[in-house]
């Protein structure tokens, strides 16, 4: 076809296409640091050697694909909505980053949070300790009247002290994630409070906050919370000022997920399922003695009020909750089962140390949920017959280990490591062997990236290093699950260098 373009027009579709990729290009070539000290003045240039004073200046100078670094110590500063800039996509976010190695603490003397954030997107905060001992919220994310807040990461991070909540989500504010943070201390009501929808919580420590240590729910009748996902979270000793909250509650929202969390020592409920509560599912929890406080202690609460229905609870291990442990007050349509309420034979409970000890009931008892295979630690299920009930993953009866290279009958990928940015032919793919039917490839933080089977007749298994949408992923270790013709299951750890 190229061919019968007259020389002209040949021409305009090159400039086009050239214009079309500078365009897509420019953002990630921007990508420049910045940098903000207490030492530094806003009449500074922002470099590493003349830092701006303050984090509100330094966030009006950046944009996408943009780092501000913050050096050492206590800022006092509350920031937004204005003047808080959008980055472009997770390619080419706004990055706004403790120094690594130092301490940041952000401490307003005054006014209504920490950072409020509206009509913004991609946006990372990260390794800050944000202390609202002053302010109502730390982080409060709020729609603007027209743009709405979206895609905001707060990771590494610790969330403390507010008056009122320590992480707000608003109504309609979505696509937000929340990594590896501590959100303990907020006396007064909720350590996380979600509004909004498609919200990711995971890896997070949240404990002694004063009503539930997370609450999906949107008190707005016009619209609900759905669809956010809790897990790989530790949730304890919340409901301190409210004995009838509880741990974690996922009400007012349709498919609602909670699944691989620890959940224990709260007053009021583990988990309350409730309000408007449409098709929440919980999966591989262990809820542990949620016996503070003086009623409504059950380990998974399943109401009715608001037309709540269709609850789907299986693989938990739901013990020795004071008031029951798996309670419904006439919930339609659930599904219950695969829960273990015996005794599970945890390592050591009394120190938090809920792995199972070998010949608990709750190994290879669980059924396959492919779609949340990672356990607490991030290791793939199953290991052994079939899936555990709670957090974790016994090792007990987990196929050894091939080795070597991959020939007939193996499933294992002859490659260790894999350069797949060089494209010059090695190692540039994992190609598994005759025996593999199935690969699924997890990031080291427990992501899903991959996912590819095959039946008989079709070639061998590979993985490019490539995601489901096709991008390249990032350097790192990445774990590949294989299932095999016989439907054991064997693990590989590679490692990506791009
Ligand atoms: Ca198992």
């Amino acid at each position: 076809m190229f061919e019968r373009f007259n020389p002209t027009l040949r021409w305009l579709v090159l400039l086009a296409a050239l214009a079309a990729f500078s365009l897509i290009r420019s953002p990630q070539c921007r990508a420049a640091s910045y940098y903000v000290a207490k030492t530094g003045s806003d009449g500074g240039t922002g470099t590493i050697g003349s830092p701006w004073l303050t984090i509100a200046y330094g966030l009006t100078r950046v944009g996408p694909g943009d780092t501000l670094f913050i050096r050492a110590g206590a800022y006092a500063e509350s920031l937004g909505p204005n003047g808080i800039p959008s980055g472009s996509s997770w390619s080419a976010p706004i990055t706004v980053t403790a120094y690594p190695g130092e301490s940041v603490t952000i401490r307003p003397s005054a006014g209504g949070y920490i950072f409020k954030i509206s009509s913004t997107g991609y946006l990372i905060l990260k390794g800050l300790i944000l202390d609202a001992a002053n302010v109502n919220y730390a982080l409060f994310l709020v729609n603007a009247a027209i743009a709405k807040v979206h895609h905001i990461r707060l990771q590494d991070s610790e969330v403390k002290n507010s008056l009122l909540v320590g992480v707000y989500v608003g109504p309609d504010s979505s696509f937000n994630e929340f990594i590896n943070l501590k959100v303990h201390h907020n006396p007064v009501s909720h350590g996380f409070y979600i509004n909004g929808t498609n919200n990711l919580i995971e890896h997070c420590d949240v404990h002694d906050n004063g009503k539930y240590g997370i609450s999906v729910y949107n008190g707005y009748m016009d619209s609900s919370a759905d669809y956010n996902v809790v897990r790989f979270n530790k949730i304890h000793d919340n409901s301190k000022a409210e004995a009838a909250n509880g741990g974690l509650g996922l009400t007012s929202g349709s498919g609602n997920t909670a699944h691989n969390n620890l959940i224990w020592g709260n007053a009021g409920s583990g988990v309350l399922v409730n309000y408007r509560s449409i098709g929440s599912r919980i999966y591989n929890n262990t809820i542990f003695n949620n016996s503070g406080g003086v009623a409504s202690r059950f380990g998974i609460y399943l109401g009715t009020e608001g037309g709540s229905s269709g609850a789907d609870v299986r693989n938990n291990i739901v013990y020795q909750n004071a008031d029951g442990n798996i309670v419904s007050g006439g919930q339609p349509n659930v599904i219950l089962t695969n829960n273990l309420t015996a005794d599970p034979l945890f390592v050591n409970p009394g120190a938090a140390d809920f792995r199972l000890l070998s010949g608990s009931p709750a190994i290879d008892r669980g059924v396959t949920l492919l779609a949340y295979a990672l356990d607490f630690e991030g290791t793939p299920r199953p290991l052994g017959a079939a899936f555990d009930l709670g957090a974790y993953e016994h090792p007990a009866g987990a196929p050894p280990p091939e080795s070597g290279p991959s020939t007939n009958g193996e499933s294992r990928a002859p490659q260790r490591f894999l350069s797949p940015g060089l494209q010059d032919g090695v190692n540039d793919n994992a190609v598994f062997g005759t025996g593999a039917i199935a690969v699924t490839i997890f990031d080291a933080a427990g992501r899903q990236v991959f996912s590819n089977s095959r039946s008989a007749g079709d070639p061998r298994l590979s993985w490019n290093c490539r995601d489901a949408s096709g991008r390249l992923v990032d350097s790192g270790v990445y774990i590949a699950r294989i299932r095999k013709a016989d439907n054991g299951v064997v693990l590989q750890t590679f490692a990506v260098v791009k």
